[in-house]
């Protein structure tokens, strides 16, 4: 049913087999052979591995499969469960509209980013502490939320896949070839990623995206274009979802908390290719604590195993030649920081935990006139965009979001992100063993202004007012959260050009951490194509050396 893209399709179907057969059997240690997998729920960690990586998100996954495909034995570590087996109503992830303890990290009440409509707490529900699919992480004045699970961010984000424009690549990583993401980067990693388009002829007649004409109908009164965002989503499902002859997905509200068709996340790519190299084994519910150097040069980690309900099990050592950190920007970073300020690894470089930011993130919604009905069937999987990038001095691309509520709401969403050059900064707090962000409620304001400018001349084209009632207060406009964290240790700076940790031989950084604080667009396929990258030069000059 679902259409995958093909490079790699025989490692990825022994690769979906094996995570099959590890979620059907409960285990914790997926790989190729599946006829390895023992029974048992727990499987031992080898003492040593030439490489590990932390993380199974999209910098990590990129990695393990090229050194899956190089033929080193790889493991990898990841905090979250595999989200493969159903639950008692048949489903993997739970519905968004009545979450259970499937949905957040360890939460008491769900955490929705709509913290209210029409000032009532109507999307949050009391739930079982567990370990869901999606994490939001505090922070004083920020908040960032997360995907915990066999494909990280890949399994609860809004699947949009955009490349930079190239003359923004150019100037947050100048020193990066541009010919060469251009020409090879980019388009292996949306190959690798299975980025399709929206049919535009039926997105014209849809009612899936009524609610992104009725945006694109009130930008274009203000003079503003827009423009079709590709998605990791396949979009012939989304159609039969629409036909009604397939379960539906993206037209049954589920998003945040996970997708249970038509999403081509990463547990159906590129982690499924890398098990398929038959080289690559995931260890789930294992959180690496710490990283050591051995005097032969060699990392040690320290590993806690739990189970899915927060249980410790075990702790757990493994050794590795060649590290790689894939935990995303606040695991990454809070791993590096607490090995350089707990001595493990002294000569970690001071830009460690510098350079973080949200991508300039904020989200505000207008309200529509009762003619302008958004729709209640919207897909939970945006494809269209407000792109005033140019604008010299408040440029914006701002995504039209749905309102997956089931009813008409007359709300236009929007995710704008900005170019915000304010810049938050991790350091180790020893108290609480963890790493806390400078953020303050002012450096959020630059994207506020950059939004601002914009809507307000969409609304007073339009005579329309800002919806005061979203944000569990009457602010008009939220960054008090981001869906994009990027930077703590950031490429050039923190790692030399192509991610390796300054200060610590064979140890890498392959994730959002090492992007400077903003993309201009979703950051994924940046994160997938620069990890492309840098493995391709690691591979070579480092491990196969
Ligand atoms: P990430 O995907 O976060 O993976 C890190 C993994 O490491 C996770 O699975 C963690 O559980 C695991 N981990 C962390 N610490 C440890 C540890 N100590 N030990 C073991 N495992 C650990 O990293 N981006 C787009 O481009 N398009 C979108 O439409 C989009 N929508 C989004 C919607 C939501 C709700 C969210 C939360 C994010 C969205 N994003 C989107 C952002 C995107 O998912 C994010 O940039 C990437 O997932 C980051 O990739 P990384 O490889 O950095």
């Amino acid at each position: 049913m679902r259409r995958m893209p093909s490079p790699f399709s025989r490692r990825r179907f022994l690769g979906l087999a094996a995570l099959n057969s590890a979620a059907a059997l409960g285990l914790t240690s997926i790989s190729v052979p599946a006829a390895s997998a023992s029974g048992r729920k727990t499987t031992a960690l080898p003492e040593f591995s030439p490489a590990v990586v932390i993380g199974t998100g999209y910098g990590a996954a990129v990695t393990a499969l090229r050194l899956g495909e190089a033929g080193v034995p790889t493991v990898m570590l990841e905090m979250g469960q595999l989200w493969d087996t159903a639950g008692a109503d048949g489903k993997v992830f739970c519905p968004m509209l009545s979450p259970d303890e499937r949905s957040m990290w360890f939460k008491d009440r769900t955490e929705a980013p709509l913290a209210s409509f029409l000032w009532l707490d109507l999307a949050n529900h009391d739930i079982r502490r567990h370990a869901g699919v999606l994490d939001r992480v505090h922070f004083g004045d920020m908040s960032v939320y997360l995907g915990r699970g066999v494909g990280g961010g890949s399994l609860v984000n809004g699947a949009m896949a955009v490349t930079p424009r190239r003359d923004y690549f150019e100037e947050i990583l100048p020193e990066v070839d541009a010919d060469e993401m251009y020409g090879r980067y980019f388009p292996r990693a949306n190959a690798g990623l299975g980025r399709n388009e929206v049919d535009r002829a039926w997105f014209e007649k849809c009612r899936s995206y009524n609610y992104a004409r009725v945006s694109r109908k009130a930008a274009a009164k203000a003079g503003f274009k827009t423009a079709f965002v590709p998605s990791v989503y396949d979009f012939e499902y989304l159609k039969a979802e629409e036909e009604g002859t397939v379960p539906r997905s993206a037209l049954a509200s589920e998003v945040i908390y996970g997708n249970n068709h038509g999403k081509r996340s990463l547990d159906r790519t590129y982690l499924a290719a890398a098990l398929g190299t038959g080289h690559v084994r995931i260890h789930t519910l294992h959180e690496v604590r710490e990283i050591l150097r051995q005097p032969d040069g060699a990392y040690t980690l320290v590993v806690r195993e739990s189970d899915a309900d927060g249980t410790v099990l075990a702790t757990k050592h493994i050794g590795a030649k060649h590290l790689f950190l894939g935990a995303g920007s606040l695991g990454t970073t809070e791993l590096l920081l607490r090995a350089r300020d707990t001595g493990r690894l002294p000569e970690l470089s001071e830009e460690v935990g510098e350079g973080w930011g949200t991508n300039g993130n904020v989200m505000l919604g207008r309200a529509n006139h009762l003619w302008d009905t958004t729709g209640s069937l919207q897909s939970g999987m945006p494809t269209l965009g407000i792109d005033n990038w140019d604008d010299p001095k408040y440029p914006v691309f701002a995504e039209i979001a749905p309102v997956p509520a089931g009813l008409e709401t007359w709300v236009s969403l929007y995710l704008a992100i900005t170019k915000n050059p304010e810049r938050g900064r991790f350091r180790y707090d020893p108290a609480s063993d963890s790493a806390k962000l400078s953020w303050t409620a002012d450096q959020g304001q630059p994207s506020i202004d950059a939004a601002k400018a914009l809507f307000d001349k969409i609304n007073r084209a339009n005579t329309t007012i800002y919806r005061h009632d979203l944000f569990g207060d009457t602010r008009p406009f939220e960054n008090r959260f981001t869906y994009h964290p990027l930077g703590g240790a950031v490429l050039g700076k923190a790692t030399d050009l192509h991610g390796r940790v300054k200060g610590a031989p064979n140890l890498y950084v392959t994730d959002g951490s090492l992007i400077p604080g903003s993309t201009g667009v979703n950051p994924f396929v940046t994160i997938t194509a620069l990890a492309e990258r840098n493995v391709e030069r690691v591979l070579a000059e480092d491990v196969l050396r």
